[in-house]
C-alpha cells in the first residue's frame, strides 16, 4: 500500500513537473525577442566607438548611430544600454554568442555581406554610403583598381571594404591589402594623412565627418557601388526585434528625421564643399593653435565655451588677425570701431584684444534684458545674430515674429523674420529700419557648423592624434548645439 502510494505520488509529481516544463517551454516560445526587450525595460545595443557611430562629448553620448538607437529605445519605451566592441568581427561575434534571454541589436554602420548571412540577419537599409578610396594629396590620383596594385593598402578587418577588396582580388590577384582589427576609420585617415600607408577605403559618411581634420587626405574613386547601412541581430526564426526596427526605420525616414540627423552629422561637406573642408582642416592645424590660448583665456573669463568663440573667429576672419571686411570692420573677430571702443579695446588688429572684445560683446548681449531670460540653445543663436546685425535689428525681428504669431524667443522663428529687414514693406514699419537681415542667418548657420566640427575635435578617437593634442578637451560651459527645426522630434 505504502509502495503504491509512493508510486502514485511520484507519478503525480512526474506529471506535475512534466506539465510545468511543457508550460514553461510553451511560455518561453511565446516570448519573442521584442517582448523580452519590453519586459526587461532595456534595449541592449552593440556598437563601436567612432565619430560616425558612437562617441562621447562634453554633453554625453552622441553619434549618428547613437541618436538613431536612442530614439528607437524611446519609441519602444525602454532604456538604452550601449555596449561597445573593439572591431567589426567582435560585434558580429557578440551577436552570435548572445544570451537568448537577452536579445541584442548591433548598430555600428554595418553593411551586409553574403558571408555573414548564415548567422546574422540585417534590418532594412537606413543610410546609403559609398566606399571611397583615399590617398595622400601628394600622390598620383588613382583612377581604377589597377592603380592600387603595388600600393600599401590597409582597411578595417571584418569590414565591408575588406570584403569588397577580397571580391576584387578574384579578378586582380596581384591586388594585395592588409587588414587590422585594431584600427578605426579615423586611424586610417590619419595613416594616409601622415603617409604611413598609401591607400585605404572608408565610407563616404566617415569621410564627410573627418575630412576637416585631415588636410592631406583626398578621395579617389568608389571601390563599389553605394551600400546600405543596416542594423543586425543574430539570425533565428524570431524576427520580432528586427521587424520593430524596420517599422521604426520606415517611420523616421518618412518623417524626415533621418534626413535631419544625416544633415547634422554628415552635412558639413555638403555645406562647405570639399575645398572648404580642406581649407578648414589646414587652418585648424596651422592657424588655430596660434590663437587657441586667447580663445581659452577669454572664454574662461566670461564663462563660455572657447570653441564657440573660435567658431565665431573662423566665420569672421578664418582666424586671420588682419582681416578687413568690405565695410571696414577689422580684426580676427571683426569688431566695428564703435564696438571695439565700447568694449575697451584699443587695438582691433591685436588678436588677443580682438578675441577679448568679442567675448565682452557676447557677455553684454546675453545679459541684455531682451535676451537674458531666453533658454538655451536659442539664447546663444540669438546672441550670435545680434553680434552680427546689432541688437536693435534683432529686436525688430523679434517684434515681427510676435506680430506673426511666432515665438520671439525661438531662433527658428526669429530667423524667418530677419531677412524681412531688407525689404521695404517690412523694415519701414520697424524701429531700427533697414538691415541686411539675411547675413545674420547665414552667420549663425555657419558658426553652428564650425562649432560642431570643433566639438568633434575633442572626440576621444582624435585625442591620440597630433591634431587632437593641440586642442583643449573640455570646455567651461557648453551651450547645447543643434536644432534645425522646431522643438521637434528631439534635438534636431
Ligand atoms: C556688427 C557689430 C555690432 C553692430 C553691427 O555690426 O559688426 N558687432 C561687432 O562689432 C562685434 O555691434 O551692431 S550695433 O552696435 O547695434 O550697431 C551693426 O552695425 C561684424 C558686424 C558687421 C559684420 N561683421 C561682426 O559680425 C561685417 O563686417 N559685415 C560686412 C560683411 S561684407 O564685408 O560687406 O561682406
Amino acid at each position: 500500500m505504502q509502495k503504491l502510494k509512493t508510486v502514485v505520488l511520484s507519478n503525480a509529481l512526474f506529471i506535475f513537473l512534466f506539465s510545468a516544463a511543457v508550460l514553461l517551454s510553451a511560455c518561453r516560445q511565446e516570448t519573442t525577442a521584442l517582448q523580452q526587450v519590453l519586459a526587461s525595460g532595456e534595449l541592449i545595443v552593440i556598437t563601436r566607438n567612432s565619430p560616425a557611430t558612437y562617441f562621447q562629448d562634453e554633453n554625453g553620448d552622441t553619434g549618428f548611430e547613437y541618436e538613431l538607437v536612442k530614439r528607437f529605445a524611446d519609441h519602444l519605451g525602454v532604456r538604452l544600454r550601449i555596449e561597445t566592441q573593439d572591431n567589426i568581427d567582435a560585434i558580429y561575434q557578440r551577436l552570435e554568442e548572445h544570451d537568448p534571454q537577452q536579445p541584442v541589436l548591433a548598430a555600428a554602420g554595418l553593411i551586409s555581406t553574403p558571408d555573414r548571412a548564415e548567422y546574422i540577419a540585417f534590418s532594412q537599409g537606413y543610410y546609403s554610403v559609398t566606399p571611397k578610396v583615399i590617398y595622400h594629396k601628394s600622390a598620383k590620383l588613382p583612377r581604377k583598381v589597377e592603380d592600387l596594385i603595388g600600393k600599401r593598402i590597409l582597411v578595417m578587418k571584418g569590414s565591408y571594404q575588406a570584403y569588397a577588396l577580397k571580391q576584387l582580388q578574384k579578378e586582380h590577384p596581384e591586388l594585395i591589402f592588409e587588414t587590422s582589427d585594431a584600427i578605426e576609420s579615423v586611424d586610417l585617415l590619419r595613416l594616409v594623412n601622415d603617409k604611413q600607408i598609401d591607400i585605404s577605403i572608408i565610407n563616404s559618411n566617415e569621410l564627410a565627418i573627418n575630412q576637416v581634420y585631415f588636410a592631406n587626405v583626398r578621395h579617389a574613386f568608389d571601390i563599389a557601388p553605394a551600400q546600405e547601412q543596416r542594423w543586425a541581430v543574430f539570425r533565428s526564426d524570431d524576427d520580432s526585434l528586427l521587424q520593430a526596427a524596420n517599422a521604426f526605420i520606415t517611420e523616421i525616414q518618412a518623417s524626415g528625421l533621418m534626413e535631419r540627423l544625416a544633415q547634422r552629422y554628415y552635412g558639413h561637406i555638403e555645406q562647405m564643399g570639399y575645398v572648404g573642408a580642406y581649407a578648414f582642416a589646414q587652418d585648424l592645424q596651422q592657424r588655430l593653435p596660434k590663437y587657441e590660448k586667447f580663445f581659452k583665456q577669454s572664454a574662461q573669463e566670461y564663462n563660455m565655451d572657447w570653441r564657440l568663440l573660435a567658431a565665431i573667429g573662423y566665420q569672421e576672419s578664418h582666424w586671420q588677425p588682419e582681416a578687413t571686411s568690405k565695410t571696414g570692420v577689422r580684426g580676427l573677430m571683426m569688431l566695428t570701431n564703435n564696438t571695439a571702443k565700447a568694449m575697451g579695446i584699443s587695438n582691433r588688429l591685436d588678436p588677443e584684444q580682438s578675441i577679448l572684445g568679442a567675448a565682452r560683446v557676447i557677455e553684454t548681449l546675453r545679459n541684455d534684458k531682451a535676451l537674458k531670460d531666453i533658454p538655451e540653445p536659442d539664447q546663444t543663436w540669438l546672441v550670435l545674430a545680434s553680434y552680427n546685425v546689432g541688437l536693435g535689428h534683432l529686436k525688430d525681428a523679434q517684434k515681427l515674429a510676435e506680430q506673426e504669431g511666432l515665438n520671439p524667443q525661438k531662433w527658428n522663428d526669429v530667423r524667418k523674420m530677419l531677412p524681412r529687414l531688407s525689404q521695404k514693406e517690412w523694415y519701414s514699419k520697424t524701429r531700427y529700419g533697414y538691415a541686411r537681415g539675411g547675413e545674420p542667418v547665414h552667420f549663425v548657420n555657419n558658426i553652428r557648423r564650425y562649432y560642431d566640427i570643433l566639438t568633434w575635435v575633442t572626440q576621444p578617437q582624435l585625442e591620440s592624434s597630433n591634431l587632437g593634442n593641440t586642442m583643449l578637451h573640455k570646455p567651461q560651459i557648453a551651450p547645447e548645439v543643434s536644432t534645425n527645426t522646431q522643438d521637434e522630434q528631439a534635438r534636431l
